[in-house]
């Protein structure tokens, strides 16, 4: 039988699974309830702590997640050991780093750019894009263009690492992707802050040695990375293309919104994704992180070998993700 106690215990949790912890503390911590695992939180793909690291300094101070969520992208942008992401991520097969970033905010916008060469911090311009621009995506030389316009300067992002790398690649030319093994490290990133604002965004060098000219999912929306207030978000790394025929991202939040759990939903995509693609998948990784609206989260790849970061209830850790194949 329900206790009084254990029902009324159950209800608050409830009523409180999504809303500011700080009110939580203050009135129940001392009346023995245990505090609801939920805002704010932050979670990202691979094991991006450092990232996780900076959004939480953002949220913890009642920021917002949409800051939180540019300043987690930025740590790999300027990390030159990153080989997947902004300065020092590996070149396409000419030898230029082109690259791809989106971000959308609690009200749905959304700012993009892609094939962007000689910029460090691709996603603050993408959020320049957003809240500057009638527009949600820049390209090339445009985006270059805007984002000189708006202060930020030109460098070279191929480091001496990342240029030996292609040289070797150029002596078979081979292109065979191998995602995990290579330690493809795209940051997709999401954040849910104190006052339940949602946010997410993805930044990527992209596929290394890609033809020239090459766009992956990662700054498409609803590909790479998808947010909605009402339900929750996603966002992915993984062979782009596969996410570019399936619009994985998008996908997972309407599972959310048809009522599946963030577990559930990243489960239901990977699964329609191999059905539909089984011959890709076999030698192809793709996986999701996902959190929803009352602070949940969940994640899942085609292959072993994802694993993602989540900073939850004053703890950074980074978790191996379920996958569909073992
Ligand atoms: C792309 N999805 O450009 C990216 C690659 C990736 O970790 O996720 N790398 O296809």
């Amino acid at each position: 039988m329900t206790t009084r106690r254990k029902f009324l215990g159950q209800s608050l949790l409830g009523a409180f699974a999504a809303s500011d912890t700080s009110f939580w503390s203050k009135t129940f911590q001392g009346a023995g309830f245990a505090k609801p695992k939920t805002l704010p939180l932050v979670i990202a793909t691979w094991d991006n702590r450092k990232a996780t690291q900076a959004a939480w300094d953002v949220l913890s101070a009642d920021g917002r997640a949409l800051d939180a969520v540019e300043a987690g992208a930025r740590i790999p942008e300027a990390d030159p050991l990153d080989t997947s992401v902004g300065y020092g991520g590996f070149p396409d097969r000419d030898g230029h780093v082109t690259l791809d970033a989106c971000i959308m905010d609690e009200f749905g916008m959304a700012g993009s750019v892609c094939f962007l060469e000689n910029i460090m911090h691709p996603i603050s311009v993408a959020r320049k894009v957003m809240e500057k621009t009638p527009h949600v995506m820049l390209v090339g030389e445009g985006a270059l263009q805007f984002a000189k316009e708006e202060g930020f300067k030109e460098e070279n992002l191929l480091t001496d690492v990342a240029k030996d790398a292609w040289e070797k690649w150029k002596l078979k030319s081979e292109y065979k992707p191998v995602i995990n093994i290579e330690r493809h490290d795209t940051i997709g990133i999401l954040a849910l802050d104190t006052k339940n604002r949602i946010a997410g965004a993805c930044t990527t060098s992209g596929m290394a040695f890609k033809m020239r000219g090459r766009v992956g999912d990662s700054p498409i929306i609803g590909a790479g990375m998808y947010a909605d207030n009402e339900v929750g978000a996603a966002a992915c790394s993984g062979l782009g293309e596969i996410l570019l025929r399936t619009l994985g991202c998008f996908l997972v939040v309407e599972e959310m919104r048809r009522g599946a759990s963030p577990q559930k939903a990243a489960e239901l995509t990977i699964e329609r994704i191999v059905k539909k693609y089984p011959t890709q998948c076999k030698d192809a990784q793709v996986g999701f992180v996902v959190i929803d609206v009352k602070g949940r989260h969940g994640a899942y790849s085609i292959h072993p070998g994802f694993n993602y970061a989540l900073y939850q209830d004053g703890k950074n850790q980074v978790f191996e993700s379920k996958s569909l194949f073992k």
